[in-house]
């Protein structure tokens, strides 16, 4: 089975969703990634524009808020994220997409509130809620992976392989993200090896966060190891601007139309190469 393309449209900013729908499906996108805020986008909207052009929506990518911290010491901050959590298992199941990314700290968070294990635990319950809710609803959760400088609880494939072990449900898996595994991880493709079919989601981005090629990331032994794992979900393109924060909201031009088609044929060439 071969992996599907997908892209962030985190990235489109300021740009109607339609837009970004059909600029993807031009492209021959298998999916679409779509943030992670229900209350200001209209799902009926989007699962028309998406059937329209014979696109799927990948997954949600969530917006961890102060507010949406699910390891928050304020037990108030922590249902409250857990609610936010299921508002966008409500919008995934209504446009049809198939998981949800989760961090279990809020972005940006560097710095831990209470000791480890009690953290761990407070990561364990949130994620069984918000886990058992979507597995009610067909939906996956994806626990990704940030580097060390926008989150201190999960910054590497390992840390996630665990954290989703102890929360033991089927439908609540890893996911990596390349540009932070750049930073992170030892090797990314033996990190991809090592959480095998727990691997339900990939973020590709080069070393820069720009289209792949324009860093210094080789995808080429990544690929081989996904195919070796015999991954055949979405590989999604979330390339940001070279800022620190990713939700800045940057509008850059050449990561709508420029980037977009560069990454699809960048990777069909890469997978098509192993
Ligand atoms: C989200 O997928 C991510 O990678 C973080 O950097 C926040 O954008
Ligand atoms: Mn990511």
């Amino acid at each position: 089975m071969a992996v599907k393309y997908a892209y962030n449209t985190l990235v489109y900013a300021g740009e109607d969703i339609e837009r970004g729908i059909r600029r993807l499906a031009g492209f021959g996108y298998d999916g679409v990634e779509f943030v992670g805020e229900p209350e200001r986008m209209d799902a009926g909207r989007i699962r028309e524009l998406l059937d329209e052009n014979g696109i799927a929506a990948s997954s949600i990518c969530a917006i961890y808020t102060p507010e949406r911290d699910l390891v928050s010491s304020n037990p108030e901050v922590r249902k409250n994220a857990v609610k936010y959590l299921k508002s966008c298992v409500d919008f995934a199941s209504k446009i049809g997409a198939q998981g949800i990314s989760v961090t279990p700290t809020a972005n940006m968070k560097i710095h831990a509130e209470a000791d480890a294990a009690t953290e761990w635990k407070w990561a364990i319950e949130s994620l069984r809620e918000a886990g058992s809710y979507a597995g009610e609803h067909g939906i996956r959760l994806a626990v990704e992976a940030w580097n060390r400088y926008e989150n201190y609880l999960i910054n590497r494939l390992e840390q996630s392989l665990a954290l989703v072990t102890d929360v033991g449900l089927p439908n609540v898996g890893c996911m990596g993200d390349t540009y932070h595994m750049n930073i992170e991880e030892v090797s990314i493709a033996d990190a991809f090896r090592s959480v095998g079919d727990k691997l339900f989601y990939v973020h590709f981005a080069d070393s820069n966060r720009a289209a792949p090629g324009r860093g210094h990331i080789d995808f080429k032994p990544i690929a081989q190891a996904l195919t070796e794992i015999g991954y055949s979900g979405y590989i999604s393109m979330e390339l940001l601007p070279p800022f620190a924060d990713p939700f800045g909201g940057v509008r850059m031009e050449e990561f709508y139309d420029q980037y977009s088609k560069e990454s699809i044929e960048y990777l069909k060439a890469l997978f098509a190469s192993i």
